[in-house]
């Protein structure tokens, strides 16, 4: 092989890498007919909805990724979010929610889809209202572990799922406007 096959072999591997880690569509899930992806882009929890919410796919409106489940946790995390590899901008957004902040930490969580709230997957110590007063009303993954899930107060910037079911129902909220003051 000369200089410029194998230049043109790196080449074609190289692109072939990157088809692979950038899979363009978002991902079937036979078990409920719904598509999910990682949207790479940073934005704090209710941008994020705001932009899941805007989003469509098979002729389905997208939300924040709502898991009701051990087999939708262990989907969505290791064959949509890549596991612990992670995206490279982090621990990505879930559509789950507090709709006050008064609750309790592991009280009154809602789902965006209005799903039941009957499954979770917390870490060890979630959901802790981490470093309060101020509380920790919205849902992502954490970087390590098995897909374990961490409330926290939703203005950092994070990557997203989300899937597509058509379900969007969500009701009631506390406004991006109202956790900000949290902090003032
Ligand atoms: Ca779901
Ligand atoms: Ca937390």
């Amino acid at each position: 092989m000369n200089r410029w096959q194998r230049v043109a072999l790196f080449t074609l591997t190289i692109g072939l890498l990157g088809a692979v880690a950038s899979p363009a569509e978002p991902i079937y899930w036979p078990m409920n007919g719904h598509h999910y992806e990682v949207i790479e882009t940073a934005v704090s929890w209710h941008e994020a909805e705001a932009l899941a919410e805007a989003r469509t796919w098979d002729g389905k409106q997208g939300h924040l990724c709502t898991i009701t489940s051990q087999e939708e946790n262990d989907f969505v995390f290791w064959e949509v979010v890549g596991g612990n590899q992670q995206t490279p901008l982090g621990d990505p957004w879930l559509g789950g929610y507090q709709n006050s902040p008064n609750s309790p930490p592991d009280e009154n969580w809602h789902w965006v889809t209005d799903e039941p709230w009957d499954w979770t997957n917390w870490d060890d110590g979630e959901p802790n209202d981490y470093d309060e007063p101020y509380a920790e009303l919205f849902l992502n993954f954490q970087l390590w572990g098995d897909g374990f899930w961490n409330d926290h107060h939703g203005l950092n910037y994070k990557t997203f799922v989300v899937e597509y079911s058509g379900d969007v129902v969500r009701t009631e909220m506390v406004t991006l406007s109202d956790v900000k003051a949290l902090f003032d």
